[in-house]
């Protein structure tokens, strides 16, 4: 087995290197490795300083969290950092790239620390649904006040090596080579009378009072709205003004405690599933080269509306060339207009400057014929939801662009098989479904068909990757995975319930309360009415579905009533607010539409609005499995917490249907089915998991779920 951890004796200096491919996670055999490069440099009395440096891209992403499932074998992270604190010599940590968590943990716990300039230092174990438990609570205020430590380790987000520096949790930034820059450092070290530095000898300079709580909360109240890590870690921040043996105790039970949380769990599994969507089935790392994905330098986006010009954006951002195309002649000038403004809004917010912004703009060249497309690695068309329209742009790309390079459609309704089948290579046409807004949603689906071969799907993941967004693979078909879950399930059901005699604003806000970003009716008011029943229409000539389905919101988009954008929807807006109003009219418009169905409404409980649209959503997502739609359940998981606003911390639907048990999940279904009928038709994969006892995470890892 190689060795996660290297000794080099370098004069006065002894190099203990970390080697753990791809993020030097610190797993046991690297703690073992650190402890034994330790001792046997303490024995070496020519050694009279240690470096702690890593190869590869980062110093280390943290500590390995595929361990956690378990209890961490020894030595454990506190009795290398003991060992480290304790050590005659000075020990110093030079970081580059990231230092993360553990990693970050590993550094403080050294008695010095050199950053190179672009390296990154974070905590972000609260995105995992822990307590930095690697003395880290207790090092970070040492170093930098309890007041910042917190904020940064509530944040989650890395600092810059500078912003590190003038905090006080390096002591050096070094440019050029961290080497060479770390050796000379260490080499001062040797011969100076500077000694060890325990920073668990330090004082906190200030100490945590309500006031200073509730401003570091303030900025990530939305994000960690239903959450509990941070009361975890506010305690145990406020340990460290404490002996640093107790605060270190307290850290070690707060630790395990969200360790073992529910809201741990669900946000490790969503971890591991976002990197595992991007994936072939059934292809692992290691044989990934056997559909070697072709190089993306230049893109072409033919279409310039608000999502073509979105997806321009995405790909200016990711630092590519693009060229968009759009034969109205007015349209081009006034996707430029959107871009502009669009780049204007961050700079005015402060996420770019403008320097940067002009330089995304410039990537956006416009072309005016399709011709000119010849150059380029990838096209995505992005015209409007006509499959006519789309199937002439498509085969005229495929007369122009060589094969094999990819051809993408934006599609969210059409069939994209019918759509590749219209050109002479089907094998090289996707679905490339982005959403709204393009440049900053965080999901991408994948849509193939039976043509599509691995080639193209490892090109696809690679343009997820270079946009930095995340990839999940669906199988063409009635709104791939996340909208047919959502006009299947979850939204139709929300507003069935209107029907039996829910408000809009009752529906919102038992799903905003279960920890959705924003409840459906909201969701619609927002993206418009008329967008989604636009969409509908599209998606009835694929398969139609029976009455009542949407008929609120469709009688909505008849009225004009259409949304923030119009000023009225299920909502009042007034004065062009955001701020929503409840309306009488639409609860007699909803009441009409009930009584024509004879539908006789009711009071309707909080909790009965949250388990219909909850199960709804777990029960087409169970069909949406078991017919190959989805090649996963961490996938589904995956689409829901990025694209819909599912709570991250409950782990999406599939992974919610696991905790609540899927013999629960089916009864309740089941009782469902009695009182409504039809369309509460149980899931067969639910049954026949339930009758096993088993469950989505069990049936995923049998070969059950890949035949
Ligand atoms: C911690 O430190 C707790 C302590 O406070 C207390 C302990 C007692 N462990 O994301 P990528 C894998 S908690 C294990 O695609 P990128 C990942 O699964 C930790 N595996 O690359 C993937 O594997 P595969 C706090 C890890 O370049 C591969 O590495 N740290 C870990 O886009 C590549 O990952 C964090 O939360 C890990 N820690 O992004 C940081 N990290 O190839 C978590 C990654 O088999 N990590 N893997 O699919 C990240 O944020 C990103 O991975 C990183 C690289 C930014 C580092």
């Amino acid at each position: 087995m190689p060795k996660t951890v290297t000794f080099d004796e370098l004069g006065p200096v002894g190099l203990i290197c970390m080697h753990n491919p791809p993020v030097n996670a610190i797993s046991h055999s690297v703690r073992l490795g650190l402890l034994d490069a330790i001792e046997r440099a303490q024995e070496n009395s020519s050694i009279k300083v240690l470096l702690i440096m890593s190869g590869g891209e980062l110093f280390s992403a943290g500590a390995d969290i595929s361990e956690f499932d378990h209890p961490l074998g020894e030595p454990s992270f506190q009795q290398v950092q003991a060992r480290i604190e304790s050590c005659h010599l000075p020990v110093v940590a030079a970081i580059h790239g990231l230092a993360l968590g553990g990693g970050l943990e590993l550094a403080m716990a050294c008695h010095y620390r050199l950053a190179h300039k672009n390296a990154r230092l974070g905590m972000p174990e609260i995105t995992l649904g822990i307590i930095p438990g690697a003395g880290g609570t207790q090092r970070l205020p040492r170093l930098i006040g309890a007041r910042r430590a917190l904020e940064m380790i509530l944040s989650g987000t890395p600092v810059s090596a500078s912003d590190a520096g003038s905090k006080g949790l390096v002591d050096e930034v070094a440019e050029g080579d961290l080497r060479d820059a770390a050796l000379n450092f260490c080499n001062r070290l040797a011969y100076s009378e500077l000694g060890p530095r325990p920073t668990c000898n330090r004082t906190v300079i200030d100490s945590l009072d309500d006031a200073g709580i509730a401003a570091a909360l303030h900025p990530y109240a939305r994000a960690l709205k239903g959450r509990t890590t941070q009361d975890l870690v506010i305690e145990a921040v406020k340990a460290s003004t404490l002996p640093f043996s107790q605060g270190l105790a307290i850290e070690a039970t707060l630790a395990q405690k969200s360790l073992a949380s529910g809201e741990s769990l669900a946000l490790r599994h969503v971890f591991f599933s976002e990197r595992e969507s991007g994936k072939l089935v059934g292809v692992s790392s290691a044989n990934a080269n056997q559909a070697p994905p072709a190089a993306i330098r230049r893109v072409a986006i033919i279409g310039a509306g608000t999502m073509g010009s979105g997806i321009a954006m995405a790909f200016a951002d990711a630092g590519l060339e693009v060229l968009l195309n759009d034969n109205d002649s007015a349209a081009l000038p006034r996707s430029r207009e959107y871009v502009r403004s669009m780049y204007a809004s961050s700079v005015k917010r402060g996420r770019l400057t403008q320097d940067i912004a002009d330089e995304r703009i410039r990537r956006i060249r416009n072309a005016l014929e399709l011709a000119d497309m010849t150059d380029v690695d990838l096209v995505i068309e992005a015209v409007f939801e006509d499959i006519n329209l789309k199937k002439e742009v498509l085969s005229k790309l495929d007369s122009i662009l060589p094969s094999p390079r990819l051809l993408a459609t934006n599609t969210s309704t059409l069939s994209v098989t019918e759509l590749a089948r219209a050109t002479a290579h089907p094998e090289r046409v996707l679905g490339l479904h982005f959403f709204v807004p393009a440049h900053a949603s965080k999901l991408l689906e994948i849509v193939r068909t039976d043509d599509t071969p691995p080639e193209s799907l490892s090109t696809a993941f690679r343009v997820a990757k270079l946009l930095k967004k995340v990839a999940v693979v669906a199988r063409d078909s009635f709104g791939f995975i996340g909208n047919r879950m959502m006009l299947d399930g979850y939204f139709r059901e929300a507003e069935v319930l209107l029907l039996e005699g829910a408000t809009p604003i009752q529906v919102d806000t038992a799903l905003e309360n279960f920890g959705f970003a924003m409840g459906p009716q909201r969701v619609s008011d927002l993206g418009g009415n008329d967008v989604g029943t636009k969409a509908r229409l599209q998606l009835f000539k694929r398969e139609s579905r029976p009455d009542p389905y949407f008929v609120v919101a469709d009688r909505l988009t008849e009225m004009g009533r259409l949304g923030q954008k119009t000023g009225r929807g299920f909502y009042l807006y007034p004065n062009g607010s955001r701020e929503i109003v409840p309306d009488p009219e639409v609860i007699s418009l909803i009441e009409e539409l009930a009584s024509e169905r004879g539908i006789l409404r009711r009071e309707i409980s909080e909790q009965e609005i949250v388990e219909r649209c909850i199960l709804s959503l777990i029960n087409v997502g169970a069909m949406v499995l078991e017919e190959g739609v989805a090649a996963r359940a961490g996938d589904i998981d995956v689409v829901w917490t990025s694209g819909y606003g599912f709570p991250r911390h409950v782990g999406g639907p599939m992974f919610y249907a696991d905790t609540l048990g899927l013999s629960h999940v089916l009864q309740r279904i089941r009782h469902y089915h009695e009182r409504f009928g039809h369309y509460w038709r149980p899931a067969g994969l639910i049954e026949r998991l339930a009758d096993a006892a088993s469950n989505f995470e069990q049936w995923e890892g049998s070969s059950a779920s890949r035949s």
